[in-house]
């Protein structure tokens, strides 16, 4: 069966749905072409000598891995040059990186997680690269962007996606025209559609959280998790199973694929009520394509798309998935009065 390739499916988007410049296709092509480099990179391992720790930290004091610096150094540079981006920010970045005067300048920003759930790399497990795409306020054009300009809330996103590099590695994306997902092929070295306006199942019975938290958790949360868990004999009246992979990106795969919920909540440890993940590079692009599936995305009760953004590397709660299950959540939240 002969498969339409993503530069054949984004040209008949530009076509289709006038949803889709130029040039936001072009920064699409480079950035899948990087996220094939940074696949073929992880896969070498310990043959490629990209395993271990890079010695430094980022600017959440996490320790980086050498392949969280080199898909982060990967993605700079294939997007420099191409005059489609005003400036990028990455999570292994401090600050933004602004595209140097020896190139052209675009109106677009782009926003990254090179190597998304980085601790799983040494021991072989899935990792992803997250990204997302936003345009420069008007008033930016004739001047140098600022860090001000990416803080932007997430529904003004023109497109999101992630690389998985699981079994497959599969690029999934979203304009705003539904989620597509294409298949790596390796012999090729293309991207092949293989999914076509993925999905999510409103009702579900799999979530993913990390377990070991529960006691930090808002009492509201603690009950949703211990109703998953009674099952058939609780208030739920079903039995859930439970998946928790380390990687934001392999769980929200699985999810827009055969439903569930991801939990990633706020916690007591965290005073100004954060969570653990990143709004602008982490919880915006997933959110948009759980929208764009069907699905819901909010921090507990806010619509993730709707926060205004006061830094570039925040934090926040995540709850995203079936939108049954997020509806149910923000319920119990708000009847609690517990903002967690
Ligand atoms: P924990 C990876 O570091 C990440 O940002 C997400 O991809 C993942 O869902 C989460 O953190 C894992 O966190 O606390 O379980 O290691």
């Amino acid at each position: 069966m002969k498969r339409v390739t993503l530069t054949q499916f984004l040209i008949e988007q530009q076509r289709k749905e006038q949803a889709l410049p130029a040039q936001l296709r072009l920064l699409l092509e480079i950035v899948a072409r990087a996220c094939k480099a940074i696949s073929f990179t992880v896969g070498k391992g310990e043959l490629g000598d990209v395993l271990g720790s890079h010695g430094s930290e980022n600017i959440q004091g996490e320790v980086q891995k050498k392949l969280d610096v080199i898909a982060n150094d990967l993605l700079v540079e294939a997007n420099e040059w191409g005059g489609h981006l005003g400036a990028l920010a990455s999570e292994e970045m401090d600050t933004i990186h602004v595209i140097p005067n020896r190139y052209p300048k675009g109106e677009y920003l782009l926003l990254y997680d090179p190597i998304d759930g980085s601790s799983n790399i040494d021991v072989n497990l899935t990792v992803g690269t997250i990204f997302s795409v936003l345009v420069a306020p008007e008033d930016a054009s004739g001047r140098e962007i600022g860090e001000a300009d990416f803080l932007q809330p997430g529904s003004r996103q023109v497109a999101a996606g992630y690389a998985v590099y699981g079994p497959q590695t599969m690029l999934v994306l979203s304009v705003g025209t539904g989620v597509f997902g294409f298949t790596l092929d390796r012999e090729m070295g293309a991207w092949l559609l293989t999914h076509q306006n993925m999905s999510i199942p409103a009702v579900s019975s799999e979530f993913a959280i990390n377990m070991s938290n529960s006691r930090h958790w808002a009492p509201p949360m603690r009950r949703y998790i211990e109703e998953c868990i009674s099952g058939t004999e609780g208030p739920r009246g079903k039995d859930f199973n439970m998946r928790w992979t380390a990687s934001m990106v392999a769980d929200v795969h699985r999810i827009l694929q055969r439903g569930g919920i991801f939990l990633y909540p706020w916690d007591a440890r965290e005073p100004n009520r954060a969570g653990k993940l990143r709004l602008m590079y982490e919880a915006n692009p997933m959110g948009f394509l759980i929208e764009q599936a069907g699905g819901a995305a909010t921090d507990g009760q806010r619509r993730i798309l709707d926060i205004q953004p006061s830094a570039l590397h925040e934090r926040v709660g995540v709850v995203m998935g079936s939108r049954d299950e997020v509806d149910l959540i923000a319920t119990y939240l708000k009847t609690s009065g517990d903002g967690g």
